[in-house]
């Protein structure tokens, strides 16, 4: 019988949440006024009624974090770190229950959200807890921006989050952060979190809300620094929208990443990453293997292989232990992954497809038969569904992986180093993995070029985008201007 998770701490705290659920604003939530209603994605059950910011609550929340940056930034970085770890302490002891939040509100496997997204998230504020302590030496003379304002989509919640929280608070910014409005459950839990572990006041505020709420978040003038990841078409309207104020802006946007087998591949093993990349998190990962381009002497034999394992991969209830491809976020964007196929079928693809249960749910998908021009082999699809396409010559592999107008992630299979390598460094991507796919990690900068964004996210890059230049430099750099 199915190993199912046990959801009751999960919705204990629901009920019993301080939270319930207004904005988190100078350390304390804001009784709620008007709200809007947070679904499970797999029952489609309410989960909790959450607060639409408004651009006063933006307002309070940004003056919130203005007074709190300047002793924030006055801490020193060894200081900070001891926050930052303290954090990292409270988040390893409810990682259990955030998990399964996070399943019930974003529809993600539970396995996955155990195994891959808390402990990436703890890595995350570990990682620049240390950051923070060598910051000084690293970094002389660097200053923070002051108050960041922070949007993140609703595939990853709380890994979004940690991503963009870290390395801000690590600099000595303060920050307005705004999760998405399917998903705004962990960031909730998180500020109380944060709480609990005795961050000051004002250095974290949490308002939610949904595309309004961001756009009040883009255009307040206290706000010095954008960070957003989401779709590209919001990614430009927000570049639009800040163009000429002088906040520093980083964006995370869409990919249709290539995955590239080579003959001489480890056929068994490439498939394992195919299933790592493309049905991860139902497929909607921005850096996702979307587009297998395999060689034609090997392609038969790793389709029939492909074939095989999707079989078997399991389709549902997202708090089964078992489960491999839980719930589609939200019924719309179940029936566009369904019109894009469609559209994908009328173009001359052919489907081979695994088992779904009934609701929103989408069963692994591999299209074949795709022209590189059509829509499907072009678009985010943004759920379990991949394209194959043989090709002939490492030339003809290049220039396939190349044809997108995204550049976020690539992966290459080959057991020859030497030809990964140098196909590796002629891909039009920000990250390329080589006999692994969708590898995160805090000490890497993830990031895109292209119409994916610019900036990079963990590592040492990750934490540049957090800080300003000395200001010697930076008159220097004015100067030029
Ligand atoms: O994203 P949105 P959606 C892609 C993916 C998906 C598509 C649509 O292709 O199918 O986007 O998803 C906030 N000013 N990705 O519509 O709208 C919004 O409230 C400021 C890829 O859900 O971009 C949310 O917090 N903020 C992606 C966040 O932006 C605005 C992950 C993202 O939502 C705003 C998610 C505005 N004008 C979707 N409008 C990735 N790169 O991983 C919306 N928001």
């Amino acid at each position: 019988g199915p190993s199912l998770e046990d959801p009751g701490p999960a919705l204990a705290w629901l009920q019993a949440s301080e939270a319930r659920f207004g904005h988190f604003i100078n350390g304390r939530f804001t009784p709620p006024r008007e709200t809007f209603a947070v679904l499970n994605p797999a029952t489609g059950a309410e989960l909790a009624q959450v607060s639409q910011g408004s651009a006063a609550d933006v307002d309070a929340a940004v003056r919130a974090a203005q007074s709190a940056q300047p002793k924030w930034a006055a801490l020193s970085g060894h200081e900070r770190a001891k926050h930052l770890y303290a954090l990292t302490r409270h988040l390893q002891q409810h990682a259990r229950l955030l998990a399964v939040l996070e399943v019930l509100d974003s529809g993600k496997p539970v396995r996955e959200a155990r195994d891959i997204d808390l402990p990436l998230v703890i890595r995350h504020f570990c990682h620049h807890a240390g950051q923070a302590e060598i910051l000084e030496d690293e970094f002389p003379g660097h200053l923070p921006y002051g108050v960041c304002g922070q949007i993140i989509p609703w595939n990853f919640p709380l890994l979004m989050l940690a991503w963009k929280v870290a390395p801000a608070l690590a600099a000595g910014n303060t920050l307005v952060l705004k999760p998405a409005e399917y998903t705004p459950l962990t960031a909730l839990a998180f500020a109380e979190i944060a709480r609990e572990a005795g961050l000051p006041k004002g250095v974290v505020n949490i308002v939610t809300g949904d595309g309004v709420t961001g756009a009040a978040l883009v255009a307040h003038p206290g706000v010095s620094r954008l960070a957003f990841t989401g779709s590209t078409g919001v990614g430009r309207q927000i570049r639009r929208d800040s163009a000429g104020t002088g906040k520093g802006l980083s964006l995370e946007l869409g990919g249709k990443s290539p995955f590239l087998v080579f003959a001489d591949a480890d056929l068994d093993a490439a498939v394992e990453g195919v299933v790592e990349s493309i049905w991860q998190n139902q497929g909607q990962v921005c850096c996702a293997g979307s587009r297998i381009l395999v060689a034609e002497a090997v392609a038969g034999r790793f389709t029939s292989l492909l074939k095989r394992r999707m079989a078997r991969l399991i389709t549902g209830n997202p708090l089964d232990k078992n489960t491999d491809i839980g719930a589609i976020i939200d019924p719309k964007q179940r029936a566009r992954i369904a019109d894009l196929v469609a559209l994908g079928v009328a173009e001359g693809a052919e489907l081979f497809q695994g088992a779904a249960p009934p609701g929103c749910f989408y069963p692994p998908t591999l299209a074949l038969g795709v022209e590189p021009a059509s829509t499907l082999a072009r678009e985010e699809v943004f759920g379990p569904v991949v394209t194959l396409t043989a090709f002939r010559t490492p030339e003809d592999a290049i220039a396939l992986a190349n044809n997108s107008r995204y550049g976020l992630a690539a992966s290459v299979w080959s057991e020859n180093v030497t030809l990964a390598m140098d196909i590796a460094a002629r891909l039009k991507a920000g990250v390329v993995w080589i006999n692994a796919a969708n590898l995160l990690d805090a000490a890497a900068p993830f990031g895109g070029i292209r119409e994916s964004g610019f900036g990079r996210e963990g590592g040492r890059d990750g934490m540049a985008e957090y800080l300003r230049l000395p200001p010697a430099r930076a008159s220097r750099a004015e100067a030029d201007l």
